[in-house]
C-alpha cells in the first residue's frame, strides 16, 4: 500500500467527520462568510486540533480573505492546508548506523509503546538494518511475552529478563548482546509511567544511564521517543509537555490516529512542541506505522478540494 493510502485509510474517520461537517455547513450557509468561519473553527476543535490551533488557523484564513477580497471552497481548503503544513514542520527519524543506535520507547500506560517498538523494528529489519528488541517493561505480567511475539513477527531477537527484575539490568544485558552481535538499532520497550511519579522517572533515567555507560566505548547514540495516543485527545498535549519537562525527548510518535475522528491532535501537539513528530500509528498491524509526513497527513485529514 502506498504511504498516501496508508494515511488516507488510517485517518478516514477524521476525514469523514471533517468532510461531512464542512460540506453540511457550506451547503447550509451557501456562502463562506463569518458564520462559516465560526463553524469551521468548531469543526477543527471537534477534530481535536485544539482551541488555540483552531483559532489560529481560522484567524489566518480570515485575514487572507480580507486581503484578497475573494473566497470559495478551494481557497479555504488551500489556505487551511498551507497553514497546517506550517504548524507540522517535522523531521524524519533517520538514525545513521555508523554507531549502535539505542532508542527508548517511553510514555504513559497503553499508548502503544510495545506495538510501536515492534513495528519500528520490522520497518528497519526489512531494510537490512540489524535490529534487536529489549524487554525493559518488567513490571506488567504480559509485557515480556507481548514483546517476544513482536520479535517473532518482525524477525528480530528479543532480550528479556524475568518479571520484576530491574529494567536497568535488562538494558545492561541488551547492550552487551547488541555490541557482541554488531546490532545497528536496539529498541528498548519500557513500562508505562506517569511523568509525575519520581521513582518511575528515576528508573527510566537509570536505564538511559546504563545504556550511555555501556555504549560509550562504541560511540552509541541514545535517544528517547515519546509515544502518545491520539484517542486521548488533548491529554496527549499535556503528556508531551510534561514528559519533556522531566526527560530528554528526541521525537514524538502519535498512535491510534485510526481510532476515532480526533486526528487533529497531531496539529495540537506539533504546535505545542519543538520536538519533531517522527511516526504516525495508523492501525494495529505490523505495517500500520508510517514516518510522519505532514503533506500526506494534511491531504488525508481535509476534504478533497
Ligand atoms: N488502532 C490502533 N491501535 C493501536 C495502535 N498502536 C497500538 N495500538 C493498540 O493499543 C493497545 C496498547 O498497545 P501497547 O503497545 O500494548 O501499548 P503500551 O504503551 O506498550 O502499553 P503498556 O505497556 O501497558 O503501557 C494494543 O491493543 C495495540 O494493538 C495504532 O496505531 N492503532
Ligand atoms: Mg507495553
Amino acid at each position: 500500500m502506498s504511504l498516501l493510502n496508508k494515511f488516507k485509510n488510517g485517518l478516514s474517520k477524521t476525514r469523514q467527520f471533517v468532510t461531512e461537517s464542512f460540506n453540511r455547513v457550506a451547503a447550509g450557509l451557501g456562502v463562506f462568510d463569518e458564520d462559516f468561519l465560526d463553524e469551521l473553527e468548531m469543526i477543527l476543535i471537534q477534530a481535536d486540533c485544539g482551541v488555540e490551533v483552531s483559532t489560529k488557523l481560522v484567524d489566518s484564513i480570515r485575514d487572507r480573505i480580507r486581503a484578497d477580497g475573494k473566497v470559495d471552497r478551494e481557497y479555504i481548503l488551500d489556505n487551511l492546508k498551507r497553514d497546517m503544513l506550517n504548524i507540522l514542520g517535522t523531521k524524519p527519524f533517520q538514525p545513521n548506523f555508523d554507531h549502535l543506535h539505542v532508542v527508548f520507547m517511553v510514555g504513559v500506560n497503553g499508548t502503544g509503546k510495545t506495538t510501536t517498538a515492534g513495528k519500528i523494528a520490522w520497518q528497519f529489519q526489512k531494510q537490512g538494518v540489524k535490529c534487536m528488541l529489549a524487554a525493559g517493561d518488567t513490571f506488567r505480567a504480559a509485557a515480556i511475552d507481548q514483546l517476544k511475539v513482536w520479535g517473532e513477527r518482525a524477525n528480530v531477537p528479543v532480550i528479556a529478563n524475568t518479571l520484576g527484575s530491574d529494567p536497568a539490568s535488562v538494558v545492561f544485558d541488551a547492550m552487551q548482546s547488541a555490541k557482541a552481535r554488531n546490532i545497528d538499532l536496539l529498541i528498548v520497550d519500557t513500562a508505562g509511567r506517569l511523568h509525575n511519579k519520581p521513582n518511575l522517572m528515576n528508573e527510566m533515567a537509570k536505564m538511559r544511564r546504563v545504556a550511555a555507560r555501556e555504549g560509550e566505548a562504541v560511540g552509541a547514540i541514545i535517544q528517547s521517543l515519546l509515544v502518545l495516543d491520539a484517542t486521548t485527545g488533548q491529554n496527549a498535549v499535556i503528556q508531551a509537555r510534561s514528559f519533556n519537562e522531566v526527560t530528554s525527548l528526541d521525537g514524538l510518535i502519535i498512535t491510534k490516529l485510526d481510532g476515532n475522528a480526533k486526528g487533529g491532535i497531531a496539529l495540537a501537539v506539533a504546535d505545542e512542541m519543538e520536538i519533531p513528530l517522527v511516526y504516525a500509528g495508523l492501525g494495529e498491524g505490523i505495517d500500520d506505522l508510517a514516518p510522519f509526513d505532514p503533506r500526506l497527513f494534511v491531504d488525508s485529514l481535509l476534504p478533497e478540494v
